[in-house]
């Protein structure tokens, strides 16, 4: 009689994922522009978490910044502008079990996505949100955004952008149910990895501001921020951005914040000498709308049925 006479279980190597793992299409982002730097710490970060390709998802609206899903093998969605954030919250909502990156523009998520912006700061998912900052609409060449400062001359405001700047950070920390508040730099690769890295740990929506480069409209808007680090207040807190050493040496004005003080972080959103980068506000414990959507996720198809059967038997006459 012939038959197996050995173990019949399979000896598979673990899989093992390196940056290559997780790169997408060539960027054609423009040289120098800060949404590369961002790119490179997402995929930094599947890598070092070892998380696998299949079980990550790149949203986005439209923008610059929104091409990030064409560049991460991973799934993806480029959306429609202004909605990146309704599309996270419906895979989250249906597959709790893929983490979500969202990367939005400023004027993707403060301009015609500021609606779904509050509310998806209120309904507090697991998603990791990127709002890439570069003071303008860079897509479609230099127009005035929510966050252009007054006087800053764009193509639609020739003589100037007229309004005040909104602060993403301070908005954000005014929403109900608010729960993760980071501001970072795409400059410093450094602050800009471990920002996100403790953001994509984060249980809820983690938002994260990033002052982005746009070299080809808005060189000029960073410029002083970049070349003086005095211009930069480094937030530190055990339970803040852990420390990068060369972080802590380059900037020498710190300011020790719990992130657990709301009140606190929204005092240090307001317009000051510095810009303050790092943790401004965490809440674990934040209600977060997943525990609603994933009730009766596992529920089969016929059990499904059976309970509409149930249901509809209550009304029959
Ligand atoms: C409904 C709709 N309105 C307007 C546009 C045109 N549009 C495309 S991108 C964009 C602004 C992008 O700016 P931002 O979100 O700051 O991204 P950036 O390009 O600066 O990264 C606009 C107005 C559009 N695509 N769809
Ligand atoms: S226009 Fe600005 S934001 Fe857009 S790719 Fe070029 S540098 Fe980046
Ligand atoms: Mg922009």
């Amino acid at each position: 009689m012939h038959g197996l006479t050995c173990d019949p279980v399979l000896d598979v190597a673990e899989r093992h994922f390196t940056l290559e793992s997780y790169e997408g299409g060539v960027p054609r982002w423009c040289p120098s522009c800060g949404d590369h730097t961002v790119l490179s710490a997402v995929l930094r970060i599947c890598r070092d978490e070892q998380v696998p390709p299949e079980r990550v998802v790149a949203v986005s609206g439209i923008g610059c910044s929104s091409r990030f899903p064409h560049y991460m093998h991973a799934y993806g969605f480029h959306g429609l502008h202004g909605r990146a954030l309704p599309v996270a919250e419906g895979v989250r909502a249906r597959r709790p079990d893929l983490h979500v990156w969202v990367a939005t523009g400023d004027g993707d998520c403060c301009s015609i996505g500021a609606g779904h912006w509050l509310h998806a700061v209120r309904y507090n998912m697991d998603l990791t949100v990127m709002l890439l900052d570069n003071g303008i609409y860079g897509l479609t060449k230099k127009q005035t955004s929510p966050t252009t400062p007054a006087g800053f001359v764009t193509n639609t405001h020739p003589r100037g952008a007229w309004l005040p700047p909104l602060d993403p950070v301070a908005n954000t920390l005014g929403f109900t149910n608010v729960s993760f508040v980071a501001r970072t730099i795409d400059w410093n690769p450094g602050h800009l990895y471990r920002t996100l890295l403790t953001a994509y740990h984060h249980p809820g929506l983690s938002f994260v501001h990033i002052l982005q480069r746009c070299p080809t409209y808005t060189d000029e808007l960073l410029l002083e921020a970049r070349n003086h680090p005095d211009r930069i207040l480094l937030l530190t807190h055990e339970n803040g951005v852990p420390a990068d050493p060369a972080v802590a040496k380059l900037y020498q004005h710190k300011l020790e914040h719990d992130p657990s003080d709301l009140a606190a972080a929204r005092a240090l959103a307001e317009p000051g000498e510095r810009i303050p980068i790092g943790l401004f506000y965490r809440d674990p414990e934040a209600p977060n709308y997943e525990q609603f959507t994933s009730v009766g996720l596992g529920t089969s198809a016929r059990d499904k049925l059976a309970g509409l059967d149930r249901m509809l038997e209550r009304f029959a006459v």
